[in-house]
């Protein structure tokens, strides 16, 4: 949204000398092919994951006239190569459909010029992302939400927003919502932004703490996150540390648990482009979430914000192609699509990721990278805490501004949480990306 922000802006601006009943139309289509062998990790077994998974979104926008805009988008996403839609790994999907079946992703008004062009609101089915999704990201699923943005001076704005969370997994009986306020300035090159953000999880289910899993009835969490962002000529940085605190009630006697935790990001990268060699760039990437220590019971200091960016497509996203690590979990082998899968063993919590790339852009429409993750857990009732290490391999080519093709290779060798049996995992994926 942030970065829609400005384009609307542009737009509407663009808009007043034109014509307002203008009606923009688009498609995304996406074909992935993927490959895993050795999915499950074991040496013992010979496995491989094959499917092709495709997605189609439709939007459609048009200024009503210039103080609104009324937007919405449409989606089908499935699976070809896995046996048929009753296949137990698309069980569990945190989308309405997965089956081909379209769904609407977005509907939504947004009126930029209340109150003499100070507030920007947003009604409807939205897509919400705070700044990385280190906490919150609708991840191309969408919120039922109000979102109020109030400019005020010095180049500072305030962005409100409470959204009903529709997610398959969490239509309980009770209410489920997601409540933020940001603040927001901007200082030369560096961006500020200070949040609050609550999750009320009134519909419950299962709930990880130490080495078992409970019935949580209800649970709430709160983070306090604080957020830099520099945007240098040739460089940038951005710094995210959110502390979490907060409540669950576990069924059925209702003992209370006390949540606390703190997540961290730490992201540097800088670029030169050389007349003779290109484009270069280097990167380097720490983040941390806390893990809970087994031994304190009413206390559970997992990091683990509900709504981060886990998610592109029905594969998960995150540090590494493969293993796709957040702050608290990663790609699970037994269920790669459900949503509230974890990947990490009972009695292991909290995720540690450092990671370091490469890239190289040639010719303008080729751009070729390696990246090395290394992944520890944080806290772990056996005291073995190496989850793996990655290294990924990936070219781009853009075909005109339409098309756009990808080829990765990606090697995950699991660490000793996963057992001595764990051996080498590859993942190949092909991509088309077309958008008209
Ligand atoms: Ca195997
Ligand atoms: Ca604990």
């Amino acid at each position: 949204m942030k970065k829609l922000i400005p384009f609307l802006v542009v737009l509407s601006s663009a808009l007043l000398r034109a014509d307002f009943n203008s009606l923009n139309l688009g498609v995304d289509y996406r074909l992935r092919g993927i490959s895993i062998g050795n999915n499950d990790m074991q040496k013992t077994t010979k496995d491989s994951l094959d499917y092709y998974s495709n997605s189609a979104r439709a939007y459609m926008t048009a200024w009503l006239n210039e103080d609104v805009e009324a937007s919405f988008r449409a989606q089908s996403i499935g699976i070809w190569g896995l046996e048929g839609a009753n296949d137990p790994l698309l069980a569990h999907t945190r989308y309405p459909h997965a089956d081909g079946t379209p769904w609407v992703e977005e509907a939504y008004v947004h009126l930029p010029n209340l109150f003499d062009k100070h507030l920007n609101f947003i009604i409807g089915r939205q897509p919400i992302l705070i700044g990385d999704g280190m906490l919150v990201a609708s991840d191309e699923l969408g919120f039922d939400a109000l979102r109020a943005q109030l400019r005020g001076p010095w180049h500072t704005e305030l962005d409100v927003f409470t959204a009903k969370i529709a997610e398959a997994l969490s239509s309980g009986k009770g209410d489920s919502d997601l409540k933020a306020a940001i603040f927001r300035a901007q200082q030369e090159d560096r961006h500020w932004e200070l949040g609050f953000i609550q999750e009320n999880n009134g519909s419950g289910g299962d709930y990880r703490l130490g080495i078992s899993t409970h019935t949580a009835t209800r649970v709430d969490r709160r983070f306090y996150d604080g957020r830099l962002f520099g945007d240098l000529k040739d460089a940038y940085y951005k710094m995210e540390v959110a502390m979490q605190s907060g409540q669950a009630s576990l069924g059925p006697d209702g003992s209370k648990v006390k949540l606390k935790g703190l997540g961290e990001r730490l992201e540097l990268g800088a670029q030169k482009d050389t007349e003779k060699w290109g484009l270069f760039g280097v990167k380097a990437l720490f983040a941390q979430g806390t893990g809970d220590d087994n031994g304190t019971a009413n206390v559970d200091a997992a990091f683990r914000p509900t709504f981060a960016h886990r998610w592109d497509g029905l594969q998960r996203s995150g540090f590494g192609s493969h293993f796709a690590a957040t702050l608290s979990d990663v790609y699970d082998p037994n269920a790669p699509f459900a949503a509230g899968s974890n990947g990490i063993p009972l009695g292991v919590s909290g995720v540690r990721t450092e990671g370091l790339g490469i890239f190289s852009t040639q010719k303008v429409f080729w751009t070729g990278s390696l990246d090395y993750y290394a992944y520890t857990a944080m806290e772990s009732v056996t005291g073995l805490k190496n989850l793996g290490d990655e290294i990924d391999a990936k070219v781009t080519y853009r075909y005109t501004g339409f098309v756009t093709f990808n080829v990765g290779v990606s090697l995950f060798f699991p660490g000793n949480v996963y057992g001595n049996d764990a051996s080498r995992v590859t993942c190949t994926s092909f991509e088309t990306h077309v958008h008209f």
